[in-house]
């Protein structure tokens, strides 16, 4: 048997906790060539690569009508409910074609009857800020003799290992005549490179239907991303549902079937928190706010000759939230107390990005606050008014929230707290990475990753190049760097093209932010990538062709 070497690369880390040790591991895999016929193809490997992983030539057979899943130990609604999807999954994918004839019979040992599954400890409801994800998987090692163990401290690290399981059944196709189910034998020990490893949909551009965002649930959990970034309302539409402030979907989606109920709001959260997702819901302010203003007078500035100077040229009739008028500050706290009392995580999105003065610097109302309160630029006014903001819903969350911010926040140096993660979307993130973490904030990439745009040929490389740890800085800076989101912006896109447009795409991105660093070879993501694609469009999904001509068998 020939295995890559493993190499480990340890780092100590200074922080403020004290000093911390980090492991990369690079995994022992096979070599791709060389190796027995059901080697030749990427079968049951799985995406994204697990931290150490060694697979080996036997195998044994599985017989789906006599399989179990053997909860040992500690169970939760969780894990109950995982056991019965990923038993669908494995066997009945909606898109598997079985093959005409099933094979049933086990012989003596060569075949695998469950697999044990043993949680340590009782479930947590909802993910804690920092998930343990970490997982041990064995099927087949010598101690187990033809069983099968999947071990970890927490629920979220057995939904992980439920996950990586799942991709490691593989089967022929129906060549030899008979449906047959196999798994390698196999040790893994698995944990993320990053602890976020997110995705944005932006609900407001086009509104996504609930079905949608929950197949989108599922293919994050397919691919090991653990945050739901739901840009849920911007100056296009305004979808969701508030208690306290009814008419500002009822006059801002784009009607009364474009809009996340409180019943929605509850299914998708539930839907989340089933598959160890955060959903970390994103209010921009004080840009991108058109559809609520539609709604609340005296909410954005008015931007036009009677509040200024005259002026030629395309503007809208209002701008950004005015930030002059108390009355808006009463009117956020109200609101975004009820936001808290909706989302349970931990983290709140404010926004902060792209900001647009003009208006501002039109009206007369904002030039008179601006000197009354010694205000001497736009960026000083709004960095006034995310302080005001974050002031306000420190007041109503006891402090218990942790706020990210898109990077302009930073930019125009609005003192923030240092838990605050600072998201970086533009171009030259390089320096703004290495700027953000010497100045001691978390920092949170998106710039490579803006699935949104589509070009002719493979464009996932370049995701799968870029690594948000790469910037010049010291290895204390390296570790304020809390992982990355892959994002979809939806100007050009709504549920007939999500999910073709995303997967497999974005996988690239999941594997970087998930495998050891030093797993970089994209010849060799390229092979598991096509059989992953195929194993997403058994699962039912759209996933669209990436590496050229290609196909799936055993899909209906
Ligand atoms: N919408 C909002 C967007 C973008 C941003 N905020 C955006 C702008 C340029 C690019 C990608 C996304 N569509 N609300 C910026 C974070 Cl290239």
């Amino acid at each position: 048997m020939k295995l890559l070497t493993t190499w480990i690369s340890v780092a100590l880390v200074l922080t403020n906790q004290g000093l911390e040790v980090r492991a990369y591991f690079s995994s022992p895999i096979f070599q791709k060539d060389g190796f027995g016929p059901w080697h030749s193809s990427s079968r049951g490997q799985p995406i994204p690569l697990p931290r150490i992983y060694q697979s080996y030539k036997s195998t044994l057979l599985i017989d789906p009508e006599n399989f179990l899943f053997n909860i040992s130990h500690a169970t939760c609604e969780i894990l109950e409910d995982a056991v019965q999807r990923y038993q669908k999954l494995i066997f009945k994918s909606p898109k598997f074609k079985p093959c005409e004839k099933t094979w049933t019979n086990c012989a003596k040992d060569n075949c695998l009857k469950r697999l044990d599954i043993y949680l340590q400890s009782p479930c947590e409801e909802w993910p804690p800020s920092r998930m343990d994800e970490q997982y041990l998987l064995k099927v087949n090692t010598d101690e187990l003799k033809g069983g099968a163990l999947l071990s970890a401290a927490s629920i979220w690290g057995i939904l992980r290992g439920l996950e990586t399981f799942s991709q490691m059944v593989y089967y022929h196709d129906c060549q030899v005549n008979a449906q047959r189910f196999f798994v390698n034998t196999t040790f893994v020990q698995d944990w993320p490179r990053f602890p976020w490893r997110g995705l944005l949909l932006d609900t407001s551009r086009h509104f996504l239907p609930k079905i949608t965002i929950f197949e989108t649930l599922d293919l994050m959990a397919m691919n090991k991303l653990n945050v739901f970034h739901w840009h849920i309302v911007d100056d296009n539409s305004f979808p969701y549902e508030s208690l306290r402030f009814p008419f500002l979907s009822k006059n801002g989606s784009y009607g009364p079937d474009m809009v996340y109920t409180r019943k929605d709001l509850k299914d998708i959260l539930e839907y989340a928190r089933r598959r160890g997702i955060r959903v970390v819901p994103e209010f921009d302010t004080p840009g991108h706010t058109q559809s609520w203003g539609r709604n609340l007078p005296g909410f954005l500035t008015p931007c036009g000759e009677e509040y200024g100077w005259s002026f030629l040229g395309d503007l809208p009739d209002y701008g950004p939230i005015d930030p002059s008028r108390e009355e808006n500050y009463v009117f956020l706290e109200k609101f975004f107390k009820e936001v808290f009392n909706t989302f349970p995580d931990k983290f709140l999105h404010l926004g902060g990005d792209e900001v647009d003065f003009r208006c501002w610097s039109m009206n007369r109302d904002i030039a008179e606050f601006m000197k009354q309160n010694n205000i001497s630029s736009y960026e000083g006014l709004e960095a006034y008014y995310i302080h005001r903001l974050i002031d306000l819903l420190d007041d109503i969350s006891s402090k218990k929230k942790t706020y990210l911010v898109w990077q302009e926040v930073f930019d125009n140096q609005v003192p923030l707290d240092p838990n605050t993660i600072v998201h970086v979307w533009k171009g030259n993130w390089e320096s703004e990475m290495a700027q953000v973490t010497a100045a001691g904030k978390k920092a949170l990439l998106s710039s490579c990753w803006y699935l949104n745009y589509i070009s002719y040929g493979t464009d996932w490389e370049n995701y799968y190049k870029c690594d948000p740890e790469n910037f010049p800085g010291t290895p204390s800076q390296k570790w304020l760097v809390l992982g990355g989101e892959v994002c979809m912006w939806a100007e050009f896109v709504d549920e007939t093209n999500l999910h073709s447009r995303l997967w497999p795409r974005a996988s690239a991105a999941a594997e970087r932010l998930w495998s050891a660093k030093e797993v970089q070879d994209g010849e060799f993501l390229a092979s598991r990538m096509n059989e992953h694609r195929c194993r997403i469009r058994r699962r039912g999904y759209p996933a669209q062709p990436i590496n050229g001509p290609d196909f799936c068998d055993n899909l209906k």
